[in-house]
């Protein structure tokens, strides 16, 4: 009887049950559930459909009982950064605000008047993004304040998750880090940090690692989905779970995990909070065996998914690949990472208003702005490996390239061509089998990051494209 690890991988546009099993020595992936996820509006905010995204991890969950694949154990991973406050009787304070929301406007500033940028940034090593954690939690503080006074626990949403399946609270490392209130060394809360915002103290509390066990499923949910199973923590920070599965030798080269964010950065053994660091914009995010995400967040193929969304999803995203082909010679760029692109009502006018506004040839046809879009983002990746190697003082001649956008062969030469550098793109699913890669590495299975990795060579092909 084959043995089957469950990965249940929730992004900002779909979540997804995958199936994972050995055979040959080779990793084996089985998609079992797929959902959809999107923002909605909620009392004039931007928030996810909390209890629906529950409720589809339990369709799932039941689509393996019926396919009679119970598995041996599951993880959940989701996007960084959001989270919900719970009140005695465990029920969620007020919506589940989603981190593109305005809420957190003006609130770095409020931050900057208790701790500095460049202090905040030495003591987290976390790259300053309005959506932060700490900036959220200020907005609650500023906006909500009765919600932190009646919360009696905080918890990131995976781990929300794993609460409703398992009546167990665990907060896990690699997403705490994406809060902004670890301090990066001692990989603890700073609790300084934490009592100088006036947050609660005692809603953080211990910090556990991926591997770690939360629980079995609880009597309730037994009787529902018909099984009972472990429930383990993976890197429940999607962007953590991708980078364990990158397919890199010692744990070398550049990386993308490409999806609705790119996260283009290396692996460290220590964090580099200096400040031409911060200055770079660059991120230590904590991932699997203490190896520090260094990365900056770039805006990603969200572009790429609100202007087919914007033209009401009347072309597919190879029809778009390919208009943009037809318009490789159109010159306008964007910084992708500015802050209009962040949640825009409609990309293209946005695009648009940039290049405008820029004093260059604004883009009309739809082949213009995905080409205007697609060079835009090789060209933030070139700056950005440019960065790291300034900081590392090194130079990388590859970048691997993970998850969905890895699929996308003309940003893949796009990319290559802009950074001067060999690309392998794959594997695909890099965010459920860094899911999966835990719970192997839980159960003994796998030894360490080294042989997660060589095991998803062994299991997955690679493309190689040349600059
Ligand atoms: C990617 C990701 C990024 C994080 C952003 C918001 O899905 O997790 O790593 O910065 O979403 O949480």
């Amino acid at each position: 009887m084959a043995k089957y690890y469950l990965a249940v991988d929730i992004g900002a546009s779909s979540g997804r049950h995958m199936l994972a099993s050995i055979e040959n020595g080779k990793i084996v992936l089985e998609e079992m559930y797929r959902f959809k996820n999107q923002l909605v509006e909620k009392n004039g905010h931007l928030c996810w459909e909390i209890d629906r995204l529950f409720q589809e991890i339990l369709n799932g969950i039941k689509a393996c009982g019926k396919a009679g694949k119970i598995p041996y154990s599951m993880g959940i991973d989701t996007w960084g950064v959001d989270f919900v406050l719970l009140d005695k009787d465990d029920r969620i304070l007020g919506d589940t605000v989603a981190y593109r929301d305005s809420r957190t406007e003006g609130m770095d500033k409020k931050v900057s008047e208790i701790v500095s940028e460049e202090e905040l940034y030495a003591r987290t090593g976390i790259q300053k993004q309005s959506f932060n954690t700490i900036y959220q939690l200020m907005a609650v503080k500023e906006q909500n304040p009765e919600y932190l006074d009646q919360a009696e626990s905080w918890l990131m949403l995976p781990s929300y998750f794993k609460f409703l399946l398992t009546g167990q609270k665990k907060i896990e490392y690699t997403n705490a880090s994406t809060t902004g209130l670890l301090n990066a060394k001692t990989r603890t809360w700073d609790m300084e940090l934490i009592r100088e915002l006036g947050l609660k103290e005692s809603l953080f509390g211990e910090i556990f690692m991926p591997g770690t066990e939360v629980g079995n499923f609880t009597p309730e949910i037994q009787a529902e989905v018909g099984f009972d199973c472990k429930v383990i923590l993976p890197a429940t920070h999607d962007t953590g779970s991708a980078v364990l599965s990158v397919p890199m030798e010692n744990g070398e080269g550049i990386y993308i995990s490409s999806g609705t964010w790119s996260l283009m950065g290396v692996e460290n053994k220590t964090p580099i909070c200096t400040e031409e660091s911060r200055e770079e914009n660059l991120t230590n995010e904590g991932g699997v065996d203490y190896r520090y995400r260094y990365l900056r967040n770039i805006m990603g193929l969200w572009i790429i998914q609100s202007i087919k969304r914007n033209l009401e999803d009347k072309y597919s995203f190879n029809d778009l690949e390919r208009m943009a082909r037809e318009n490789s010679g159109f010159a306008s760029r964007v910084d992708v990472n500015d802050a209009r692109f962040m949640a825009p009502k409609n990309m293209i006018d946005a695009i648009q208003s940039y290049c405008r506004d820029t004093g260059q040839k604004v883009p009309e046809s739809i082949g213009e702005v995905m080409q205007c879009a697609y060079a835009s983002l090789a060209k933030c990746y070139a700056q950005s490996a440019g960065s790291i190697e300034k900081i590392l003082c090194r130079k990388y001649d590859c970048i691997r390239i993970v998850g969905g956008g890895c699929q996308d062969g003309y940003l893949n030469e796009l990319t290559a061509r802009a950074t001067g550098k060999t690309v392998y793109a794959g594997p695909v699913e890099a965010t459920a089998l860094g899911n999966v890669l835990a719970q192997l590495m839980a159960d003994g299975t796998v030894a360490d990051v080294e042989e997660a990795r060589s095991f998803i060579r062994a299991s997955f092909p690679i493309k190689k494209i040349e600059p």
